[in-house]
């Protein structure tokens, strides 16, 4: 699965603040027909059995698409439903924490949210990182965008050893413009669930992002 990551340029998210219960397989199935490479399910606030729930759900999705299925935030959850990987943030641990729990073979991804902390990450040995908020965004209230300053920096010193997905305010309207200050993945996650249709938007994303390459 380390090698489906490495491919993969648009990052999606099944986020439950912004996906009905009832609807995620429908959203997880339209962004892989977009074209997403990898997907997590983010479900902040909901309880654990209701997350491995949805889980189950959106696993099967994406082992037939052939694509890695990343739980946010819970080690155990990841490991308990066979995802292929975990998603942590700068809080939640160290990367031996989480192997402890996930084992050697389960992709594990970082939240960064400075230059540092992203050379940090790579040095720790985690398989990906995030990195921003680039903007302020509704999807993660109360955290002040970081800009795109050091997004060439990053993209060309980490981005060339693991995969750099920026992410944070992104949108189709304004992917132009990011791509341009260097970044070559990223995630979307509220442009993407809140367009009328998921697929055609994320394909859109997918386009721009493969004619940067
Ligand atoms: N981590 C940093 S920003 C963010 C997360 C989960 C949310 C990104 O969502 P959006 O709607 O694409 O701004
Ligand atoms: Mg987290």
């Amino acid at each position: 699965m380390r090698s489906k990551l490495n491919k993969a340029l648009l990052y999606g998210i099944v986020d439950m603040g912004y996906t009905k219960a009832e609807n995620v397989e429908e959203t997880t199935r339209a962004l892989i027909e977009g074209g997403a490479g990898i997907i997590q399910l983010r479900a902040k606030g909901s309880e654990l059995p209701e997350i491995e729930r949805l889980a189950r759900l959106v696993l099967p999705i994406c082992q037939a698409a052939g694509i890695p299925f990343i739980v946010n935030d819970f080690p155990e959850t990841a490991k308990k439903v066979g995802a292929d990987g975990v998603h942590i943030g700068q809080d939640d641990g160290t990367l031996e924490q989480v192997r402890a729990i996930v084992g050697e073979e389960m992709i594990v991804g970082r939240s960064t949210h400075a230059q540092d902390q992203a050379e940090d990450a790579l040095l720790d040995g985690f398989d990906y990182i995030g990195f921003g908020p680039l903007f302020p965004t509704p999807t993660k209230k109360g955290r002040p965008g970081i800009g795109v300053e050091n997004v060439r920096a990053v993209q060309g010193t980490i981005g060339t050893r693991i995969p750099v997905f920026c992410i944070g305010g992104i949108r189709r309207d304004n992917l132009a413009d990011v791509i341009a200050t260097g970044a070559r993945r990223v995630v979307i996650v509220s442009d993407l669930l809140g367009a009328e249709d998921i697929s055609a938007a994320a394909k859109s994303v997918v386009d721009q992002l493969e004619k940067a390459e």
